[in-house]
């Protein structure tokens, strides 16, 4: 939102999941749509189809207004319409799909029972109440008829409620109160921040809060002033080193107060404080961050000369070789299946993934992604966000042909229901094949040379939470290895610069006049409910360790013999992990029961992939800001007994209650017995992100990108990539070589269109996809 308050100008916006979040005045809160994946380019739509039902599916939406009108007819929920209701009314938040208990689905799956029941969830914003709640119910089961019911939802909470008390209701009230507010400090504003600007330049100052703390639902709050930018979104690179404190803690905002002031390092207890201090001989001056040519993020001018020579690409030219049912949301490549889906908040996960007929995952996806910064201003220093609390698979926006993804990728749209409302994002997800530019194998030797080429299938969507993005990978290996991978890029969130010696350097590196990169930690979590060869299976910890053994065969003279060896460790009780120094042990999910032809127990090694470095972890210990709301961030991952009552680590309300979350993943790990059951590993991604000149104006993909492999360990009798990979064998004569090529080689004649090159752009935004619509209704992305 953009508001315009006299000299100095104030525009008061929220960049923080907290107080400002989501919900924006003129705006419904959430709500949420079916996902349906359409395809609309490289995709063979032939007759495909996915062998079961996609039980995952998000809601059609029939389904969700079915549910919503449903909702409307129970008067004890006393709700109001979205496009009347103001923060003192009930109303929807989203409608979703509730994900059916893995106990339910998996007799369907092999095809002992019907399809589960479908049920909807839905979140209500209680704000007529005394107090301001959020609360879940599940609705159904679906299709709507007599029977249906609707009842609290808890089972999937650690917590055992199903409400939390919420503190984003006094948003636009904070809003609006605040802009009135600091207009009585224009002169503090002026003489700090202001220059000759006019007043009512839509890049003018604006303010964002950070929640400082959060209790029953109220806050108070930590803003810091800004320059906005309204197009570039360049405004978490404008921070203007003024701070102050909001006290709002609670719902009636006549008691509401600025609090303390914060300046080039000098706290003051009141603005009286600061006037003064403005007032007296000697009172220095932070520097100040304007806007310029070095925030923009593309350099138009001419560059290297072999820039105007357009690079190589990947082409596609005889079609794609991948299958996907588009009802279902079902893809086959290469001897893999699985069934994709989506959420509001956490984006797309894929379900029963199988390879050559074996069950390998039954579930995977993004759980949160938390940042966490520490530095030593009131903002900086207490900065956190959980970022499935702006929900991410809504900020999933449309993906550019060429640029993204290849342009001959499958593009699929997904859909969700917020707010009685169905929100479509075109083209936000893609599916496509790639060949690395190393081969998978290669083998030299005296006359004969082997090479198989490395193509991969890759589904991609990016998530834009306001100055993020994050490019989420799942990535299949003709081996039978499944990669999930993340790569973030970007506006960074940087600190104020005052230039302090006594502290120079601690918390990041100076990157413009006023500006300082800001130290802090990304940590994703995924849930990873492996079912190696059937749903049973055992985590064994494999030492690469150091010995000192006697050999019978070896010299006297040289004995004991200093070598190595290997040591294998069940893990028997839920327990965290991380990952080993000097990777001197391998995590390999073992089906007990299951063996090889060579009588070797069939597994599938859980390791860290092609990032840079291994996964982080989050550093800081016991966070003040997170409270019990991260839990799962302290280790590099988790292994634990699958419940149906803990289908995930989050919740995207947590936030709202940080020492009393929904879920408080610490209860998921209660020690019990893990040996030969069903297994969930709940693994990080991270980096530690210590941004520096080169992440202006963003940071690099390179540079910020994490990833896990599950690769199969003694899995097959052999590797099942040669039945598969495309390449070529060489005898090499005296005459010459004599090539054979195993899968086809390419042919005479193939045609290229441009777009096959350089899709046309211009219907980008188009159809029912309006990016600008969507992210107005998401916030983040005005408020930049
Ligand atoms: C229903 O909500 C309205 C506000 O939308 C409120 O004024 C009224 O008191 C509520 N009714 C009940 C019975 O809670
Ligand atoms: C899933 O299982 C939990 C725990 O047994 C149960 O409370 C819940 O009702 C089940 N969900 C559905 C949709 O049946
Ligand atoms: C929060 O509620 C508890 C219990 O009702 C009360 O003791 C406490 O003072 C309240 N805190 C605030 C900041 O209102
Ligand atoms: C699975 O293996 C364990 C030993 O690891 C054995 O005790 C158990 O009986 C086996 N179960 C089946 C169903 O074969
Ligand atoms: C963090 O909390 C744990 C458990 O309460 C405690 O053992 C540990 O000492 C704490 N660490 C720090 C640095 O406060
Ligand atoms: C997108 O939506 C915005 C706001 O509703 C509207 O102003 C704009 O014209 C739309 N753009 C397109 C391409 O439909
Ligand atoms: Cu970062």
């Amino acid at each position: 939102m953009i508001s315009t308050v006299k000299k100095h100008c104030v525009l008061v916006s929220a960049f923080i999941a907290f107080i400002f979040f989501i919900i924006t005045p003129t705006l419904p809160l959430i709500k949420r749509v079916r996902t349906s994946l359409v395809p609309s380019r490289g995709h063979d739509a032939g007759a495909f189809r996915a062998p079961k039902l996609n039980v995952w599916a998000d809601l059609s939406t029939e389904e969700a207004e079915d549910v919503v009108n449903f909702l409307f007819k129970k008067s004890d929920l006393n709700l109001t319409r979205s496009s009347l209701a103001t923060s003192h009314d009930n109303q929807i938040f989203f409608v979703e799909v509730l994900q059916p208990n893995k106990t339910d689905v998996l007799g369907y799956l092999t095809g002992s029972s019907a399809p589960p029941d479908r049920w909807a969830r839905v979140a209500i914003v209680q704000s007529a109440t005394e107090e301001a709640l959020i609360v879940n119910f599940k609705v159904g089961p679906l299709p709507i008829n007599e029977a249906a019911e609707i009842l609290s939802l808890e089972f999937c909470y650690s917590s055992g409620r199903n409400y939390v008390a919420n503190s984003i209701s006094i948003q636009d009230e904070l809003v609006a109160w605040s802009l009135s507010k600091l207009v009585e400090f224009s002169d503090i504003t002026q003489e700090l921040l202001g220059d000759d600007e006019d007043p009512f330049d839509p890049n003018g100052l604006s303010v964002g809060g950070r929640l400082s703390s959060v209790e029953n639902g109220t806050a108070v709050v930590w803003v810091h002033f800004a320059l906005s930018n309204p197009t570039g979104g360049t405004s978490t690179l404008l921070p203007q080193g003024l701070y102050t404190q909001i006290d709002a803690s609670t719902r009636d905002s006549s008691n509401w107060k600025i609090l303390q002031w914060y300046y080039n390092n000098v706290l003051y207890d009141t603005a009286n404080d600061l006037r003064d201090a403005i007032n007296a001989p000697g009172f220095k001056k932070a520097g100040r961050n304007t806007d310029g040519p070095w925030t923009e993020t593309v350099d138009f001018s001419e560059g290297h000369a072999d820039r105007s020579k357009p690079p190589p690409t990947m082409i596609q030219p005889t079609g794609a070789r991948y299958h996907i049912d588009e009802e279902e949301n079902y893809v086959s490549w290469m001897g893999f299946e699985f069934f994709m889906r989506t959420s509001s908040d956490a984006g797309v996960a894929l379900h029963d993934i199988k390879f050559h007929g074996d069950s390998v995952i039954y579930e995977l996806g993004l759980q949160e992604a938390l940042a966490h910064y520490a530095g030593d201003d009131p903002t900086q220093g207490g900065l956190e966000f959980m970022d499935t609390s702006f929900y991410m698979g809504r900020l999933m926006f449309e993906l550019v042909p060429g640029y993204d993804c290849p342009a001959y990728a499958t593009y699929l749209s997904t859909s969700y229901h917020f707010a009685e409302k169905t929100v479509v994002n075109q083209n936000s997800i893609c599916v496509f094949e790639h060949t690395a530019d190393y081969p998978i194998q290669r083998h030299s030797s005296t006359t004969r040379v082997s090479v198989s080429r490395n193509t991969y299938l890759v589904v991609r969507f990016v998530s834009t939470v306001w100055n993020y993005d994050y490019t989420f990978d799942y990535i299949f290996y003709l081996d039978g290895t499944i990669e999930v991978k993340v790569r973030a890029s970007g506006f960074i969130f940087a600190a104020f610069w005052t230039g302090n010696e006594a502290n120079e350097d601690e918390y990041g590196f100076r990157v413009h006049d006023s500006l300082a990169s800001s130290m802090h930690d990304h940590v994703l979590n995924f849930k990873a409910d492996l079912d190696i060869a059937g749903a049973d299976n055992t985590m064994v910890r494999l030492g690469i360790e150091p010995i000192t053994l006697e050999y019978p065969w070896d010299d006297d003279r040289i004995k004991p013999r200093n070598t190595m060896h290997l040591v294998q460790r069940p893990v028997e009780k839920e327990t965290g992990l991380d990952w080993a120094r000097n990777s001197g042990e391998m995590l390999i999910v073992m089906n007990q029961n299951k063996t090889n032809e060579w009588g070797e127990k069939r597994g599938y090694r859980v390791q860290p992939g092609s990032g840079i470095g291994s996964p982080t972890h989050l550093t800081i210990l016991n966070s003040t800001a997170l409270g019990k709301s991260a839990l799962w961030a302290s280790r590099d991952l988790w292994v634990l007994k699958r419940k149906d009552t803990e289908p995930r680590s989050a919740s995207s309300l947590n936030f709202l209650d940080p020492w009393d979350p929904l879920v408080d993943f610490s209860k998921f790990v209660d020690d019990e017995d893990i040996v030969q059951e069903d297994l969930v590993i709940f693994f990080n991604l991270g980096m530690h992100h210590v941004p520096h000149s080169g992440d202006i104006p963003n940071t690099l993909m390179h540079t910020s990108s994490s990833s896990v492999m599950f690769t199969p360990f003694n899995f097959h009798n052999r590797d099942p990539s040669r039945l598969n990979s495309q390449g070529v064998q060489l005898d090499v004569e005296a005459k010459g070589a004599k090539p054979r090529y195993f899968g086809q080689t390419y042919h005479e004649g193939v045609k290229l269109k441009k777009s096959d090159l350089e899709p046309d752009l211009t219907k980008f935004g188009g159809s029912s996809g309006n990016v600008s619509w969507v992210s107005k209704l998401v916030g983040p992305i005005p408020w930049a």
